[in-house]
């Protein structure tokens, strides 16, 4: 690791950085997480702001996030922004390569464990609250089975984004006949605490959240969910959590460096995302995907690596940024877990474990626990 000392300079000084996003014709002032318009006197400008407040927020918090994580000693861009359409069909393609264990390895486990996983919701009226749809393949298994073991539940998706929520709806509704999917627009955490909210009387909650996307961030941010999780929670709740295990560092670099280069692709996308959504000029053939096991962390990152000097025009940020020849661009994290960090995981945020299940080869776990009432902050 460098001393800053030795990083590339940031493209200007931070007091330059750009502090307004334009979207269609306007301009709209960033203050912290505020939005303003910043031409009141034009007439229009009222309903449109609605208008664009509604249907351009997330153009709005991808371009701060873009400002912010450029702007930062160390560029990174979070990962949710590699989700377009076309990187959820990429990492779609991803979970069916042959190095790409994670997938098989879960769809692995839900296919033997997942009737034993259903005496754990036996005798109470559930509702399955999955966070984040994914394609719905490995969902479509785990229901089936709980539908066959007589588990009394209603299935709803969440997600940020509705044409995903449409496609997993489809899917379960065709694959499991009489597990009525009620999908759910929006952010994680808020939906399922209006759901919480919203519960009818002696309805419990099961969290479904699988793939390791709880380890797609900073370990305090897996700190941070999980408490926020359990805050959400009742004494009695339960959550399924898929977790990535840590295992031999070149298997998971061959994992996030696939031989076809789909992974590639799906992290190139999101220099092409900023091209199409906030008028930047990156060329795609002046950047290199890397993907490293970095151990401090117990983590795989993801990194986009200039290739060259280059400067990168953002129109929506109204800057360009500098990019040093060799500097890397971080895109994601993938934590990797023990089954003492698992447990660990649990206790410290409220949750009993209840069960754990592993695929044959050891690759990946699905942990079960239970909300505790001993908890308390
Ligand atoms: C969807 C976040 C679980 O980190 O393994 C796969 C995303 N990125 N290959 C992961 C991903 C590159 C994936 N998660």
């Amino acid at each position: 690791m460098p001393s800053s000392l030795d990083l590339p300079r940031k493209s200007a000084p931070v007091r330059d950085f750009p502090s307004q996003v334009r979207t269609f014709d306007h301009v709209w002032k960033i203050e912290e997480d505020q939005l303003t318009p910043m031409r009141t006197d034009d007439a229009s400008l009222g309903s449109a702001a609605l208008n664009v407040n509604k249907i351009d927020r997330e153009l709005f918090d991808f371009a701060r996030d873009v400002r912010d994580g450029f702007s930062a000693p160390l560029k990174f861009i979070p990962s949710r922004w590699l989700y377009d359409e076309r990187g959820s069909s990429l990492f779609s393609q991803i979970t069916r390569l042959p190095e790409y264990y994670p997938t098989e390895r879960e769809l692995e486990i839900f296919s033997t464990h997942a009737s034993s996983m259903a005496k754990a919701l036996l005798g109470s009226n559930w509702k399955v609250v999955e966070l984040g749809a994914g394609d719905g393949r490995k969902t479509e298994i785990l229901l089936r089975s709980w539908q066959r073991s007589e588990v009394q539940f209603s299935y709803v998706p969440v997600d940020v984004s509705p044409s995903a929520l449409e496609e997993l709806c489809k899917r379960i509704n065709t694959g499991c006949p009489g597990v009525r999917a009620r999908p759910r627009v929006g952010e994680n955490l808020s939906v399922l605490r209006e759901l919480s909210d919203a519960r009818i009387r002696g309805e419990k909650i099961c969290v479904l959240f699988m793939g390791s996307s709880i380890g797609n961030c900073a370990w305090e941010d897996v700190e941070n969910f999980l408490s926020e999780l359990r805050a959400t929670l009742l004494p009695g709740d339960l959550a399924l959590i898929g977790f990535d295990l840590i295992k031999d560092s070149k298997r998971l670099i061959q994992a996030y460096d696939d031989s076809q280069g789909v992974t590639r692709d799906f992290n190139l996308n999101l220099l092409r995302r900023m091209n199409r959504e906030l008028g930047a000029n990156f060329d795609l053939d002046q950047f290199r995907h890397e993907a490293s096991w970095n151990p401090g962390l117990s983590g795989m990152e993801s990194w986009l690596v200039s290739l060259r000097d280059q400067m990168v025009d953002i129109r929506a940020l109204n800057t360009s940024f500098k990019f040093r020849r060799w500097e890397p661009i971080r895109t994601e994290i993938s934590l990797k877990f023990s089954p003492e960090v698992i447990d660990d995981l649990a206790c410290a945020n409220g949750f009993a474990p209840l069960a754990r299940y592993e695929d044959r080869a050891g690759d990946f776990t699905d942990a079960i626990w239970e909300a505790t009432d001993a908890f308390w902050m």
